[in-house]
């Protein structure tokens, strides 16, 4: 009988800047229940990919002054990398710069566009970059992006639009009458309440403005919205509108979308309504889960300071020890946050003294007792059934939490478990029972539940850690069929009369102050970070001395007016008032200041910079800003009180 299927996606990531372990959980989440339902006996897809078109990935390559493809490729790779280094089984990576995809955007876009449902139009509205969204006025937060709080800049143009409006109604429905669809409910309530009630109105699904995007075939000049082409790279993974379709009619419609929380809207509004006008089924489930914190309580991102490397943190601690952490630590749905200690933490007390401990004391004991042979088990006697029968009813609580998602209770039941078993050790004594010749079947007894417990532990471990299981099974020499999901179905898998080979210690003690020392200290050398392309990394300049710092004229100068640049979507013309004198001087300041936003401010200016022509103006001198990996920049001014035209020193 062919097996059941199971289709699982994470979201594809945006290749502007390596990523971060917030990243980094969705994709471990998703790795973790694509091996569970492996091991519940799926036949499972796991999709995940890049998102590699748009605005601000164009911008991030002319800034590095390389072609956007070779931009992304390079940032592609290192995501590639770390999957891997991570062990995620995904058994497809999709690129949105791949002609499988972009062909099939371009017929999908046509599709709509031919029954009606994209027509042409006029934008005019506000777009924030970094997100890649429109807003309307009443939409913005104080002036500002809503989602990410950065300023917004003002665009008209001539672009195509998706009837949201037309469906509005039927989603609505949809909605409430799949109460699975986007979980946690609260989501739901969520879109309903703050999207869909108040009125979908048609978006704007193309763009003029920039080229690196998927062309709209039909018309050229415009590219699709980054979020329409996105969004498609669950259908155009499985071949769907290609020659060959047949991963698409085996596993579609998905099992589960799973995102994070700020991108529910997007699957759960635009995706569904563009794959109703197409006819074709939707995702059975939506799950948006919390973010992971910085220790101040704020949102991971990697245009913060709070970023958190993965590739540092798995170089430090192994892979499995960030897996059972990222996945133990927060309930998975809400937000938790991130820090090294609670890593050391749990560390120390899960993984080196509860879980460790008892594999190494048991497998200790068997070598001392039993010159490592597995001896087998006789009569059972009342100070065994709390932990029999705590494996009796371990994967029925365990599989009932993996199916909700709920990693952190699944792990919860697991723990209790290997306490008990730890618990079980010090109520039998078996250093008492070996003692006494008589109590030698009692004590194989007990040495047999440990063994038998501890490979039911390693099997439902499989999911979350990837190497830990495995070092397990070979200490007790388990083959394949105790290694399996029917195998915890039946206490006594295990062989007795094997001999098992004891090994080192599986999770090593940590020195909490010296890991936050190291963890807070610069990068060494040696570390897997230190030789990544550090794209974030902003390495020092050579030294200068005062003579060289002096031949720096910088003087303050006043806006006096603004204008954008034509055909550009990063330069600003500025006149500036410097003392009597008046000067013109392009800046690329766009994506962070708007031309009016420009006007009356007081910056500083590079006052003896040579000229330079930048798209036929004459620039006489530069304004220094500073500027973050994402590139937002701010602008650098002096405290009020001083006139333009002074000199700074
Ligand atoms: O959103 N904690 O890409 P992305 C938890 N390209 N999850 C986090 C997080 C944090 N601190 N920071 C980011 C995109 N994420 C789009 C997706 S799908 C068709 C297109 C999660 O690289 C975030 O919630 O900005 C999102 O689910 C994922 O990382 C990718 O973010």
């Amino acid at each position: 009988m062919d097996k059941p299927t199971f289709y699982i996606t994470t979201p594809i990531y945006y290749p502007s800047s390596n990523l971060h372990i917030g990243n980094a959980y969705c994709t471990v989440a998703a790795d973790a229940m694509a091996r569970y339902k492996r091991l519940r006996g799926y036949d499972v897809y796991f999709l995940t990919g890049t998102d590699e078109h748009g605005q601000k990935i164009q911008r991030r390559a002319e800034e590095a002054g390389v072609t956007p493809q070779a931009f992304v490729d390079n940032i592609v790779d290192g995501i590639q990398k770390l999957w891997k280094l991570m062990d995620i089984s995904n058994d497809d990576f999709i690129r949105t710069s791949e002609p499988r995809h972009t062909r099939v955007v371009q017929k999908i876009f046509k599709q709509l566009y031919d029954q009606g449902d994209i027509y042409k139009g006029y934008y005019e509205g506000w777009y924030c970059t970094p997100c890649e969204s429109f807003f309307t006025e009443t939409q913005l937060k104080d002036g500002m992006c809503p989602d990410c709080g950065r300023p917004v800049e003002r665009t008209r143009e001539e672009a195509y639009f998706l009837r949201l409006s037309k469906y509005q109604d039927w989603l609505l429905d949809y909605i409430q009458t799949h109460p699975d669809f986007i979980q946690p409910v609260s989501r739901a309530n969520e879109m309903i309440n703050n999207f869909i009630k108040p009125g979908l109105e048609d978006l704007c699904v193309s763009r003029t403005s920039f080229s690196w995007g998927i062309p709209v075939d039909f018309d050229p000049g415009h590219v699709v919205y980054v979020w329409v082409d996105a969004l498609t790279n669950y259908i155009t993974a499985l071949g769907w509108g290609s020659e060959d379709d047949s991963l698409y009619q085996k596993y579609w419609p998905a099992d589960i979308h799973l995102v994070g929380k700020e991108i529910v809207r997007f699957h759960s509004i635009i995706w569904p309504i563009i794959l109703h006008i197409l006819g074709l089924p939707l995702p059975k489930q939506i799950f948006g889960h919390g973010w992971l914190l910085g220790v101040a309580g704020d949102k991971i991102s990697k245009s913060r300071s709070n970023c958190v490397d993965p590739v540092r943190l798995c170089d430090r601690y192994g892979v499995d020890a960030i897996r059972y952490y990222l996945l133990r630590e927060m309930p998975f749905g809400a937000d938790g946050v991130f820090s090294n200690e609670a890593l050391v933490n749990r560390i120390n007390a899960d993984l080196a003294n509860d879980l460790g401990n008892l594999v190494h004391r048991t497998m200790a004991m068997i070598a001392k007792y039993f010159d490592g042979v597995l001896p087998a088990a006789a009569a059972v006697e009342p100070v065994d059934d709390a932990l029999l029968s705590m494996a009796a009813q371990l994967p029925e609580k365990y599989a009932a939490d993996m199916d909700a998602m709920h990693f952190s209770n699944a792990l919860t039941s697991l723990w209790a478990f290997v306490s008990e078993c730890n618990r079980y050790i010090d109520l039998t004594a078996p250093w008492v029972l070996a003692k006494d010749p008589a109590k030698r079947d009692r004590l194989g007894t007990v040495m047999y539940h440990l063994a038998e417990a501890i490979r039911i532990c390693a099997v439902l471990l499989q999911p979350f850690m990837t190497t830990t299981p495995g070092k397990i099974f070979d200490q007790l020499q388990a083959g394949e069929a105790q290694r399996t999901w029917e195998s915890v179905l039946r206490f006594g898998a295990l062989e007795a009369g094997v001999k098992i080979i004891p090994s080192a210690a599986l999770f090593p003690r940590l020195d909490l102050a010296e890991e936050l020392a190291a963890m807070t200290g610069p990068v060494p050398e040696t570390s897997a970070e230190a030789q990544a392309p550090a794209d974030e990394a902003v390495p020092a300049k050579p030294e200068i001395t005062y003579d060289d710092f002096a031949k720096l004229d910088l003087r303050l100068a006043k806006v006096l007016e603004a204008e954008d640049v034509k055909k550009s979507d990063k330069l600003i013309k500025l006149t500036l008032k410097v003392g009597e004198e008046t000067r013109t001087v392009v800046s690329g300041i766009r994506g962070s200041y708007t031309a009016a936003e420009m006007v009356g401010k007081m910056v500083v200016l590079v006052y003896n910079l040579k000229p330079a022509k930048l798209r036929g103006i004459m620039s006489e001198g530069m304004i220094l800003c500073a500027a973050d990996a994402e590139h937002n920049l701010r602008l650098v001014t002096a405290e009020e009180g001083l006139p333009d035209g002074v000199q700074i020193s």
